[in-house]
């Protein structure tokens, strides 16, 4: 079995790569990536002289070069990570969003046409359903919610979900869908909420807390959404869409006061700063359908999962610190200057 991994060198994709080498030792593996501020060779450090494994850097929407490495390599799957994923990024400067996660998936499933790759996945986001209210806790997300976004990212991965779909009906292309929450877990980049604060507690640095800290995200430990797709690869059925998540609801505020607990640091490191412009209230999965038709369910439970992230954090400050000092330090001035 040859998968074709892309974005394997972000946070979920190289979290995916270490779970399916460890438990397929007798598949291949190849990652393409193109080492946005957000790929870190680094991350794959622990795999990259494993015979089962390749890196190429390369950009998806660079339609030359991935024809070429689709029909030299004849994968069986093509699992697609790779895409612009921060929402804030999204909302200073949307283009680059359209190109990497809509014509970069178009790009894709191109050469999976092209060359007879029988099997595409598409990994998309619980943020296409738009948001629910804080008052109606009984409502989730189904795979029938319909799409309703919010952000630039947000409607670039609804657009490529609809692509996706169409390139099923239209060309056959054999392909399923994964919708995830929030995840967590060692390797997020620090821009995200729950990587941002350790690294800012851990420095002493102000926690800055968008609004009134009252929005609400459905937290998954990483490895519970790789061992999801891993499902999915195998057992999904063609043509069809499956929401990962966790019912692991937690307020942002309260998630910043527990890292505050578990680091042992004061909450005063806490700031309200200006809210994020069209800023989802609530995201909440339904996940019975991936339950109820091929077995999954979380196993991590977020006071464990948290607890095994800080951890990460604390014994890779390497990773985290070369990150800090390169160009993501004039990011973070940016965008945190006038909050
Ligand atoms: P990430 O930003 O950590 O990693 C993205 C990776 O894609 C990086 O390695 C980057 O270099 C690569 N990349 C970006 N543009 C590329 C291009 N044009 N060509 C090749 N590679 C490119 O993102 P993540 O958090 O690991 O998210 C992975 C996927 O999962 C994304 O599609 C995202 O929408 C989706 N997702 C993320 C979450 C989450 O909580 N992080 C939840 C649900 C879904
Ligand atoms: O500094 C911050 N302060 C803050 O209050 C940051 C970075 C975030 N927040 C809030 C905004 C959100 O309500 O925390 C919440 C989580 O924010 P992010 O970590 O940016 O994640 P979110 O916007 O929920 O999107 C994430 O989940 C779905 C991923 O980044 C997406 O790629 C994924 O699709």
């Amino acid at each position: 079995m040859k998968i074709i991994v892309t974005g394997g060198a972000g946070f979920i994709g190289s979290n995916f790569i270490f779970y399916m080498l460890e438990k397929y030792p007798e598949y291949n593996i190849i990652c393409i990536d193109k080492l946005t501020y957000a790929g870190n060779l680094s991350t794959l450090k622990s795999v990259i002289n494993n015979p089962k494994f390749r890196f190429i850097k390369a950009d998806i929407c660079d339609r030359g070069t991935i024809d070429k490495v689709f029909e030299e390599v004849q994968p069986d799957i093509v699992v697609n990570f790779a895409a612009e994923s921060h929402v804030d990024r999204s909302i200073e400067d949307p283009g680059i969003f359209l190109k990497t996660n809509i014509w970069g998936t178009s790009t894709l499933m191109d050469a999976c046409l092209r060359f007879g790759i029988k099997r595409y996945h598409q990994v998309s986001t619980d943020e296409v359903y738009g948001d629910l209210p804080l008052d109606r806790p009984d409502l989730f997300f189904t795979e029938e919610t319909p799409l309703h976004t919010s952000s630039p990212y947000s409607s670039s991965k609804a657009g490529a979900d609809l692509l996706v779909l169409a390139y099923y009906r239209t060309y056959g292309l054999q392909v399923t869908i994964s919708r995830c929450s929030n995840n967590y877990g060692p390797y997020h980049f620090p821009e995200k909420l729950i990587p941002l604060m350790i690294v800012n507690a851990l420095n002493n640095k102000f926690l800055p807390v968008y609004g009134n800290g009252n929005n609400v995200r459905d937290w998954l430990y990483v490895e519970d959404h790789c061992k999801a797709i891993d499902i999915i690869l195998h057992q999904g059925k063609i043509g069809e869409v499956y929401n990962i998540g966790g019912h692991n609801e937690m307020r942002n505020i309260d998630i910043v006061k527990l890292i505050c607990k578990e680091l042992g640091k004061t909450e005063s490191l806490i700031t309200y700063v200006t809210d994020r412009k069209g800023h989802d209230m609530r995201y909440a999965i339904d996940p019975k359908k991936i339950h109820n038709e091929l077995g999954w369910l979380p196993e991590t439970r977020f006071t464990e999962g948290i607890k095994k992230t800080i951890k990460w954090y604390l014994e890779n400050r390497e990773w985290w610190e070369d990150i800090l000092s390169g160009e993501y330090q004039n990011y973070y001035k940016k965008m945190y200057k006038n909050k």
